[in-house]
């Protein structure tokens, strides 16, 4: 008999990861699958799945070279409606093991369906801490505790004490913390451009092309060329390589953007961190060393070792802090949906046309075009948060929830209304302009600041301002854009709002039909809602999306409506006429994670099984 059923996710693949620290190689099984539920629940770039897939394959590999037993299911064992709670199930079955161990998901929803195993498997579940990470939750909890305003450069300097980084005595090397002030170049396009490490498919990544190819035809991006390492030794390669050739430059560079070249003076290696092939700590202490022996500048070194025990330790603790309200918070309430050229990248603005158009090829953008381009936009059109956070969670080859979410809808949108950032991050065309090359081909002016050849990032900039200064104007960082805006005469102003007007008609003219967000009433939702437990029966349960597919006749749409249908069904359960559950037990509608059922609400005699 098994002992251990050793669950191992897909961005859990380090060697020395808790799960498998204290496993035991001649009495344990380490499961890892591949399920159709990770890949689809939102529809991830073609590159991204095969990135998993293929490094999970190679990981699995990896580990019984070392002497473990793997039960490792592909996609075609697994199937299409395959999940890790299906799959755990099945591998119960098989191996009839005493318990279940694994590492805590970086995702909420997934760790809400983990805490449901014990009670549906009857075998006991250690869900043990993921200590890839400078800082725990709890730890982080503690640091936050009591503090009016979480700012991410305080936390930075615990993290540097804490780890002993770049540190000079009880004091920062250099007798300063951050040398963010010498790390705003713009940079020439006659700079000798270092690039990214590739790689050559080998015969297992191929077959995870041909996978990848045939069952995720209608997902977002370009499969190919597929370059990205798989391995822990060419993650290390890659690592080498930005160490020597494109550190050095790093920190001036790190806001700048060029076009033609993705990936400037980035390290390209977040995928890697991400999934467990690199250790963050070890990237860290690498570049410290670079930067001792005289290899690297000191900014650049500093500059890169804070995006990653600062900013990155940062967001994380955000995350598991505040889930799992934080998802659906939108301090602003917009409520548009993402354009259509987001999918596309076809548009006339030159900085998003190659900020979208290298994202479906690469699954990769780097922080600035993520933030001021992207981001940056969708925050002056008012797109919806949650809408931008399923994208940018497809969309990149690195997302994942813990790191991507507060990064959207925190960093980016000031969704949650200023918790994770002092202000939005808001520019208009000049900002652009100062940052990058995008703006001498582009079809608009960006010294316009309206009218149909101006550059739509000034005007959208002022009427952002305008729509949001309730909320807005007291803040001491925005203080001086209200002035400015104050300053310009009325004529100016009303052309200007008027020009941002005309663009947004056109964006959501433009916005195909099936992509636009349903208006549905709630009286409606909760009409259908309703109607289709009645006619499921009593004592029979529904998916909430099975209401939003039935309200919307497309197969895009409904996704955008599952919001609503929860809040919706929340009410109604709290009126008594319907109940909402998750295994079998009654959940709160609104803070469940992960999968719900709707059925009736049970008539009196029966009420009390559920009491
Ligand atoms: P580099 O520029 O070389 O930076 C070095 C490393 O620092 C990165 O590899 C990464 O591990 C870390 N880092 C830098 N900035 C951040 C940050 N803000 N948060 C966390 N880590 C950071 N990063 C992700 O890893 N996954 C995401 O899903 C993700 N989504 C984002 C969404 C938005 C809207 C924004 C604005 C940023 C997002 N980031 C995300 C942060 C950042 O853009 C990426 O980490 C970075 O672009 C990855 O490329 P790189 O490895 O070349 O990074
Ligand atoms: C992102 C992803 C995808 C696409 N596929 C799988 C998979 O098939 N099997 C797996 O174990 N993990 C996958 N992942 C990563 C998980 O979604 C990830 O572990 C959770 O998002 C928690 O961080
Ligand atoms: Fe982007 Fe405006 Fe410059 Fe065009 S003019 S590239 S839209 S900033």
């Amino acid at each position: 008999m098994t002992e251990r059923l050793i669950v191992v996710l897909g961005d859990q693949l380090t060697p020395q990861i808790s799960s498998l620290r204290g496993g035991d190689k001649e009495r344990d099984v380490v499961l890892m699958c591949e399920v159709w539920e990770e890949a689809t629940y939102v529809r991830h770039h073609k590159k991204k799945i095969a990135f998993i897939f293929s490094c999970m394959r190679h990981f699995a590999s990896e580990l019984r070279k070392e002497g473990w037993t793997v039960d490792y299911r592909t996609l075609q064992q697994t199937g299409r409606s395959s999940s890790f709670t299906g799959e755990v199930h099945g591998a119960v079955l098989r191996h009839e093991p005493q318990r279940i161990v694994v590492t805590t998901p970086g995702e909420w929803r997934v760790l809400q369906d983990m805490r449901v195993w014990p009670e549906r498997f009857k075998v006991p579940v250690d869900i043990v801490e993921d200590d890839r990470f400078v800082c725990s939750p709890a730890e982080f909890a503690t640091w936050a505790e009591g503090r009016k305003q979480l700012r991410m450069e305080f936390f930075y300097r615990e993290m540097r004490r804490k780890t002993g980084l770049l540190m000079d005595g009880d004091g920062p090397v250099g007798g300063r913390w951050n040398f963010d002030r010498e790390n705003r170049k713009a940079a020439k396009p006659d700079l000798l451009m270092p690039r990214p490490l590739r790689f050559t498919p080998d015969t297992i990544t191929q077959k995870v092309l041909s996978l990848v190819a045939e069952r995720f035809s209608n997902h977002f991006g370009d499969l190919e060329p597929f370059w990205f390492g798989v391995t822990r030794e060419e993650a290390e390669q890659a690592l080498v390589h930005f160490v020597t050739t494109t550190l050095p430059r790093f920190g001036d560079y790190q806001d700048a953007m060029l076009e033609g070249e993705p990936f400037l003076y980035h390290s390209v290696l977040s995928i890697y961190m991400n999934v467990g092939l690199l250790d963050p700590l070890d990237v860290c202490r690498r570049v410290e060393a670079a930067y001792r022996s005289g290899q690297v500048p000191l900014n650049a070194a500093e500059g890169y070792i804070r995006q990653i025990i600062g900013w990155r330790e940062f967001v994380r603790g955000i995350y598991w802090l505040k889930m799992p309200d934080y998802v659906e918070e939108n301090y602003f309430g917009h409520r548009r949906t993402v354009p259509e050229f987001y999918w596309t990248g076809e548009t006339d603005m030159a900085c998003l046309g190659a900020a979208i158009g290298q994202t479906k090829r690469e699954a990769y953008a780097h922080h600035i075009q993520r933030l001021m381009l992207t981001g940056n936009f969708a925050l002056l059109a008012g797109v919806s948060p949650q809408a931008l956070h399923e994208w940018y969670l497809l969309v990149y080859a690195d997302a994942f929830e813990w790191v991507e979410l507060p990064n959207t809808l925190g960093m980016s949108q000031f969704g949650d209304g200023g918790v994770l950032a002092s202000k939005p991050y808001v520019a208009s065309g000049a900002y652009i302009k100062r940052m990058s090359n995008y703006c001498a081909s582009c079809r608009y002016d960006v010294a316009k600041p309206y009218g149909p050849d101006a550059c739509p990032f000034n005007p959208l900039y002022w009427a952002f301002l305008d729509r949001h200064r309730e909320k807005l104007a007291a803040n001491p960082r925005m203080a001086q854009m209200y002035r400015t805006w104050d300053r310009l005469s009325d004529e100016r102003r009303s052309l200007t709002l008027a020009s941002a007007e005309v663009f947004l008609d056109k964006l959501d003219a433009d916005t195909s039909p099936e992509k636009a967000a349903p208006a549905v009433d709630s009286d409606d939702i909760a009409d259908t809602i309703v109607r289709l437990c009645t006619e499921r029966g009593q004592g029979k349960t529904l998916c909430p999306s099975e209401v939003a597919r039935a309200l919307v006749d497309n197969d895009d749409q409904w996704r955008d409506l599952m919001p609503d249908v929860r809040r919706v069904a929340g009410t109604l359960a709290a009126q008594g006429r319907i109940r909402v559950s998750q295994a079998g037990k009654l959940v709160d509608a609104a803070s469940a994670r992960g999968p719900i059922r709707l059925s009736l609400a049970p008539q009196k005699k029966s009420r009390s099984r559920f009491s």
